[in-house]
């Protein structure tokens, strides 16, 4: 990596309902990012975290009728998101974006986008967030950022950065799936998103499902990582909101973020969804930290 890193806090908890998802970027700081980083060689820049409104405790916790939870929120969020995004880009910096909940995805994306004709995204999660506000089991929008950056949702969401159709559905690929909603079945099937399941997974191995996610993404001018530390197996990675037993292991994970580096294919990339208020003594921000590590390039031997 010859570029500077620009880390960009994204403290959102906007787009679901547990507290402390907020407090992600700071646990993952806690968590020696920027010295670990460093510590490979590579420079790094901390821009802080975005400006976000302010949580609202009684809304927050409210019912919130109509599909949307905090949609203004979110909206809000993602714009200011997307700007610090776009000014990393503009500035030849490398963004890592640090979460926050998935709905962020929205504001990262939205300002990555604006520098790539073709992007690429690679969605390793236990769920799809492909939902729209009618499908969505729960009116959280953190289950509906990819859905959005296709083209598909609230007209405030999809046009998060002043354009839409940000995404195409052959350019993204999910990895760890094993929570789908229905209408996510019923979408991925209809427009054909390329999916890898958690028993895709165990067939044919973590090293085959990134070989054939570069080979599937081979026409894109840039790829884009979104990780929700979900995908990861609670048992070893608890801190999260929406666990779901089976999953990615740490070390699956790691091979997946060598494989991924060594491609020098991918351009941008948030780890999102760390809640250290639900974690065992920052366990999950470190595994977090550790394998961003690996991902920028640290090398076993
Ligand atoms: N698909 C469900 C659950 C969910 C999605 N993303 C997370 N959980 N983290 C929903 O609420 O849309
Ligand atoms: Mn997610
Ligand atoms: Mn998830």
């Amino acid at each position: 990596m010859n570029k500077t890193i620009e880390i960009i806090g994204a403290p959102s908890a906007f787009g679901q309902r547990k507290l402390g998802v907020n407090l992600g970027p700071d646990a993952i700081r806690y968590a020696d990012l920027v010295a670990r980083l460093e510590n490979l060689g590579l420079e790094v820049n901390d821009k802080g975290n975005v400006k976000s409104p302010a949580i609202d405790m009684q809304k927050y916790r409210s019912e919130q009728d109509g599909g949307l939870r905090n949609l203004p929120e979110v909206v809000e969020f993602c714009e200011t998101l997307c700007n610090e995004v776009d000014q990393t880009i503009t500035a030849g910096k490398y963004p890592l974006v640090i979460g926050g909940d998935h709905s962020i995805a929205m504001g990262t994306i939205s300002g990555v986008k604006k520098h790539y004709d073709n992007l690429g995204v690679i969605w390793y999660d236990a769920h799809g967030d492909l939902n729209i506000a009618d499908s969505s089991p729960s009116g959280n929008i953190h289950g509906m950022p990819l859905r959005a950056l296709i083209g598909d949702g609230h007209p405030d969401l999809i046009n998060i950065g002043g354009y839409k159709n940000k995404v195409k559905t052959e350019n993204i690929v999910l990895i760890g799936m094993r929570d789908l909603d229905e209408g996510e079945k019923a979408y991925i099937k209809e427009v054909g998103i390329k999916t890898y399941t958690m028993s895709d997974i165990d067939r044919i191995g973590m090293g085959q499902v990134i070989e054939e996610t570069l080979e599937y993404l081979k026409e894109t001018d840039g790829i884009h990582l979104s990780l929700d530390v979900d995908a990861l197996d609670p048992v070893e990675t608890p801190g999260t909101g929406t666990t779901v037993p089976g999953g990615i292991s740490y070390r699956e994970s790691h091979l997946a973020l060598e494989m991924l580096h060594d491609s020098e294919r991918v351009t941008s990339m948030e780890i999102v969804e760390v809640n250290p208020l639900i974690d065992i003594n920052n366990k999950t921000a470190n595994q977090a930290v550790e394998l961003l590590v690996t991902f920028f390039g640290d090398k076993l031997l």
